[in-house]
């Protein structure tokens, strides 16, 4: 019946754990997992436990662990391309949907498979060139994932009266195809948007990630090798992030894959989240220009900062809402650098704030993480490489962030988990609630 490796794997998995999480509710569904605090509630529900989320895990201190495995580790472990040195991103999907290291034959058949569905339908093209150029790249990316939905499964089978069991299956076809499609729908918007339209026909012999950075038209090798460890290492961050929480929460309502990824997008295209990458650059790039050189001294970079936070701006890819180290995202972007011998003024720049900027952020008393994020970092290694307009970056960090919201969709559906819906308030009730606790301890 089933034909597909990976498809036969989860099935298998998520059979039994469905099993298990049903049983889990019946016997122990009434246990308390946490208490929501009232800061908790104004504060954006930081720390609340209140998501099933199995692709990875966050710890503060260590920073993201996919199934288990640190970035590091991932970076030895996960298959290569042709004997390179960075992972494929397809083999960390592989990873996250069914808890196991790929094969290399595994991974090269993942990388198969969607060069088979990457097929975009002309409809959609029609939509983004009906659009100004100058469009966000990232609002261009969201509609282009809309329009893409003509071609869900899920949807068309729900329509029909598809059986619930049956929703985890028609969620992988969904997930499968859009995956497939992204690299070359960004790199559509990435040439039309600055490259007058001239686009580049994919390369079929390469991987995912190796075809991405050949359609976006930069032909060093090396960038194939940043490409597959960018779109690594921003594949997944735990279900609470903005984006994560986006994709599920839609998909709870059991719009399909499309539909679903397309709300998480928005979510990653604000300026606190994924829009930071962009931001990263264009703050440094906007000091180099105020103060006329691309070597700054230390005081020169620190009045800087100084500037920028009591302009009440935010120094971007510094703080996180749950990290308290620096980003090993962040560090591992570092290593390649190092390990390639990246050498620019930009990058001496961002190497420079990691020196500086943490002990500015701490000094003023109120944010709890002053390290750098992953978003730190990203812009300097692909200016180095050719890839200068800022206001793409947030799009490669959504092909990449699209393994993991989807794999936990198919997750979510194979769990058969439940509709989101919390309760709210107001902030009457929330005052009477005080006002009333208050009154009973005194
Ligand atoms: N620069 C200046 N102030 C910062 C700061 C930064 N980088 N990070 C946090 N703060 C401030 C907050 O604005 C907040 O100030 P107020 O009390 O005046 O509102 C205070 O410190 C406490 O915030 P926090 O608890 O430390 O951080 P949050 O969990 O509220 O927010 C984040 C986390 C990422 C939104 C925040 O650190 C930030 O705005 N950073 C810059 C933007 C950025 O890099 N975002 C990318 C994050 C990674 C990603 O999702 O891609």
């Amino acid at each position: 019946m089933i034909q597909d490796p990976l498809k036969m794997k989860f099935f298998e998995k998520a059979q039994i754990a469905s099993e298990n999480l049903k049983k889990l509710a019946k016997d122990n569904g009434d246990l308390k997992l946490d208490e929501v605090t009232v800061s908790q509630m104004i504060g954006g529900m930081r720390g609340v436990k209140s998501l099933l989320w199995e692709t990875s895990e966050l710890d503060a201190e260590l920073g993201i662990k996919f199934r288990g495995y640190d970035i590091f580790q991932l970076r030895e472990l996960l298959p290569k391309f042709n004997g390179g040195t960075e992972p494929l991103p397809e083999s960390l999907f592989w990873l996250m949907l069914v808890d196991e290291i790929p094969t290399q034959a595994e991974a090269l058949w993942l990388t198969d498979q969607w060069v088979r569905r990457s097929l975009i339908p002309e409809h959609v093209f029609k939509a983004l060139d009906a659009l100004p150029t100058s469009t966000h790249p990232m609002t261009q990316f969201s509609i282009g994932i809309s329009a893409l939905q003509t071609e869900s499964i899920f949807a068309r089978r729900h329509a029909e009266g598809m059986n619930k069991n049956e929703y985890w299956n028609a969620t992988y076809e969904d997930t499968m195809n859009l995956l497939a499609k992204l690299p070359r729908l960004a790199a559509y918007i990435y040439r039309r948007s600055f490259h007058n339209g001239k686009h580049i026909s994919p390369d079929i012999t390469l991987d995912w990630a190796g075809n991405f950075a050949h359609m976006l038209g930069i032909s060093n090798p090396e960038f194939k090798e940043l490409m597959r460890l960018y779109l690594t290492i921003h594949g997944d961050h735990e279900g609470g992030n903005a984006s994560a929480h986006t994709t599920h929460l839609v998909g709870s309502t059991l719009s399909d894959s499309y539909l679903s990824l397309a709300g998480g997008m928005n979510a990653l295209a604000g300026p606190l989240h994924g829009l930071a990458n962009q931001e990263v650059i264009s703050w440094i790039i906007k000091m180099m220009d105020i103060l006329g050189t691309e070597t700054p001294s230390d005081k020169q970079v620190e009045e800087y900062i100084k500037a920028t936070l009591a302009g009440g701006r935010v120094v971007p890819g510094y703080g996180h809402a749950v990290l308290r180290k620096p980003d090993p995202r962040f560090l591992v972007q570092k290593q390649f650098a190092e390990e390639y011998g990246l050498k620019s003024n930009l990058l001496n720049v961002v190497w420079q704030l990691f020196r500086l900027a943490p002990p500015m952020l701490e000094s003023t008393g109120k944010v709890k993480n002053p390290w750098p994020n992953v978003d730190a970092h990203s812009g300097a290694s692909l200016v180095y490489y050719g890839l200068k307009e800022h206001n793409f970056y947030t799009v490669l960090f959504g092909v990449s962030r699209s393994l993991g919201v989807l794999a936990s969709l198919c997750w979510s559906r194979a769990l058969s988990l439940g509709l989101e819906r919390p309760k709210s308030v107001s902030t009457k009730w929330l005052h009477t609630f005080v006002a009333n606790q208050l009154a009973t301890k005194s």
